[in-house]
């Protein structure tokens, strides 16, 4: 993809790291952020040994407007302007639990990650779409900004916001012919759960038995193909279930 770029949050683990994956598979030029920089280093050594793409990595945390401004400042101005997709999927559930006993640091931690991370990273970026008359913001939703289940309260509530934005984008950026793309997925088998769960690996990995859950490349595969689109074609949304999930709370086990 010439000297395209897609910046991506979140791409040290499970859907991000995917869309790193397929994305320079496609030979798109990457941004690649998260706040893991080990990681960030081992993707970006992985991904260098397969073409000559362009492999960037920002360390930050989405949270702090500071350090986003601080981390998309050292890019170049060359590579700024040929950003041309940015996939906000930087995203966590802290803790599940009734409303009345939730924690207020988890909440924090949602709402500051899944809402503002997500507007923190588009200010940054969407100055310089405006000025190419182009650009596809992807917004990671989920089954969870659509509906909601017991226990899910806050982290519902974060995506029901990421959706809300996702509409909201695509109206203001209609005049500089962005699209916007909001990606609702069900039960993707991550690190999800296990960020969930505050590291008990036990209650995450029973999140996913019985069932064939989502794989993080199922995932990635329909941010692609959305993605690649012709100019004139806005996916705006599109939400991906596991066959064994009718809705957030219908699984069916085996
Ligand atoms: P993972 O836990 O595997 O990946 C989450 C990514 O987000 C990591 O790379 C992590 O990087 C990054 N991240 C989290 N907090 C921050 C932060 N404060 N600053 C910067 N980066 C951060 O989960 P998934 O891949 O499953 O999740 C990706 C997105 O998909 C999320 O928005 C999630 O809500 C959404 N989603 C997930 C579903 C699922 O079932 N797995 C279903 C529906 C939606 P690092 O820790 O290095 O900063
Ligand atoms: C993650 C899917 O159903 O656990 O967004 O909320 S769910």
């Amino acid at each position: 993809m010439q000297n395209k770029y897609v910046f991506i949050t979140g791409a040290t683990s499970g859907i991000g790291k995917a869309s790193a994956e397929i994305f320079h598979k496609n030979g798109y030029n990457l941004v690649l952020t998260g706040r893991r920089k080990e990681r960030l280093i081992e993707l970006k050594e992985k991904l260098k040994t397969n073409n000559n793409s362009s492999v960037e990595i920002l360390e930050f945390d989405v949270r702090s407007y500071d350090e986003t401004e601080k981390a998309i400042k050292l890019l170049s101005i060359d590579i700024k302007k040929n950003i041309s997709i940015l996939i906000n999927n930087a995203g966590l559930a802290v803790g599940k639990g009734p409303i009345d006993t939730g924690l207020l640091d988890d909440w924090n931690r949602m709402i500051d990650t899944n809402i503002k991370g997500v507007l923190h990273v588009s200010k940054e970026l969407l100055p310089f779409m405006k000025e190419n008359r182009s650009g596809h913001i992807i917004n990671l939703g989920s089954i969870a900004g659509k509906e909601v289940y017991p226990g899910g309260n806050v982290y519902c509530a974060t995506k029901h916001a990421v959706d809300a934005l996702s509409k909201a984008m695509r109206i203001d950026l209609l005049p500089y012919f962005i699209k916007v793309t909001n990606i609702a997925p069900g039960a993707v088998e991550t690190e999800f759960s296990e960020v969930r769960f505050k590291g008990d690996k036990d209650l995450a990995s029973k999140t996913y038995e019985g069932f064939s859950p989502l794989m993080a490349e199922d995932i990635a595969e329909s941010i692609y193909f959305a993605a690649s689109r012709p100019a004139h074609v806005t996916i705006n949304d599109l939400t991906i279930m596991p066959t064994a999930q009718g809705s957030s709370q219908n699984l069916f086990k085996q």
